[in-house]
């Protein structure tokens, strides 16, 4: 039987009840993928009815209507995404930005089963003065001095049809069919992109010929900077993550073996280094390869843990494109992309 929706939300730390908004639990960032009731939820609106089927249209040759089973009779392709909503970590600036209080576990890892967009946009034939795409959810509502919008983004037309984006409209999270919470029946997972760049209850795409300029692509997900003109949000931003031992946790001392994650948008991550003093010496941890193109990579690193009392755990990750971590958090309104090197305290008795 299905489950309901109260009992599919339990394991997570709530942030906000309707909308709901919920961090993943801090233990669940230990595993290799987030099981579906631990991941992290964000959504702007209430879960939307939606009528089973994907509208493709605009500046198109071949307008189309698609339901779950005909992209079930597409190829299958699966990958495992870490997904980061770009107000993770909005409680760690200062002053504290506007939005939902996200702390840190804004992020989950997730295997994903669906069909590549660009072969459903080939379908559709875009047309030669197509520029850009819009994804429209079924979700809509009250928001600011709005009566009612829905929630829609917009990606360049090249890179939806670029079959090396690999963008899914997926179907299937951990091999079971999408939850309500997380898009059902249908969304699209942008591989390295902030989370909002991957509409859930998708429901109609357009090609235009022009720019989008909705509230989500133009007034939301935008760095708005206090000395320059303002940037959209876009790729996910280098970021380390201690997971054990655990934040504020006591441990025995001797040789403690610590452990994390670290991911990129730009990746993969190329080093992880770890500061056990607060200012001062790095050290480098053991790295592992990445599993998979757009996943979070393991690292580990051997601390002896000398003397007892509390000690400060910092980790810095360095990604392929040479993007560090910073110490302070990178500043703006609306406190997007907070990747500031994170500092975790444990006693050791
Ligand atoms: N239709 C729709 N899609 C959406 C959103 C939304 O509010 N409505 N939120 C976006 C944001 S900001 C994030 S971070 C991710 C979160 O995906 P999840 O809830 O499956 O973790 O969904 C994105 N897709
Ligand atoms: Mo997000």
């Amino acid at each position: 039987m299905a489950k309901s929706l109260a009992e599919t939300r339990a394991a997570l730390t709530m942030i906000q009840p309707g909308p709901f908004n919920a961090e993943a639990p801090p233990d669940a960032l230990t595993r290799d993928t987030t099981p579906t009731p631990l991941h992290y939820v964000r959504s702007n609106f209430s879960v939307p009815a939606h009528d089973g089927t994907l509208t493709i249209g605009g500046t198109v040759g071949n307008a189309l209507t698609l339901t779950l089973d005909d992209l079930r009779a597409m190829p299958a392709i699966e990958q495992n995404v870490t997904l980061e909503c770009a107000g993770n970590g909005r409680l760690g600036q200062t002053p504290l930005p506007t939005g939902e209080p996200w702390g840190r576990y804004a992020v989950s890892t997730a295997r994903w089963t669906g069909v590549l967009l660009h072969r459903v946009l080939q379908q559709a034939a875009p047309s030669l003065s197509g520029v850009n795409v819009t994804f429209e959810g079924a979700d809509h509502g009250r928001y600011d001095h709005h009566e009612d919008i829905a929630f829609v983004r917009s990606l360049a037309l090249g890179h939806a049809i670029d079959p090396a984006a690999e963008i899914l409209i997926a179907y299937e999270m951990n091999g079971e069919p999408l939850s309500a919470d997380h898009g059902a029946p249908f969304r699209l997972i942008v591989p390295n992109w902030y989370g909002m760049a991957s509409v859930k209850w998708l429901m109609r795409i357009n090609v235009i010929t022009g720019q989008y300029e909705g509230e989500f692509q133009t007034r939301h997900y935008m760095y708005e900077h206090a000395d320059r003109s303002s940037e959209p949000v876009t790729l996910m931003r280098v970021r380390a993550r201690i997971t054990e031992p655990a934040a504020r946790s006591s441990i025995p001392a001797g040789t403690c073996r610590m452990r994390g994650k670290a991911w990129s948008g730009t990746g993969p991550v190329t080093s992880v280094e770890i500061s056990l003093t607060g200012e001062g010496e790095w050290h480098p941890a053991e790295l592992e390869p990445p599993r998979g193109r757009y996943q979070w990579q393991d690292w580990s690193f051997g601390w002896q843990t000398a003397t007892v009392g509390r000690h400060t755990l910092r980790a810095r990750a360095t990604d392929a494109a040479g993007n560090t971590q910073p110490e302070t958090p990178p500043w703006n309104r609306l406190g997007y992309g907070n990747n500031a090197i994170e500092v975790q305290y444990v006693d050791v008795h």
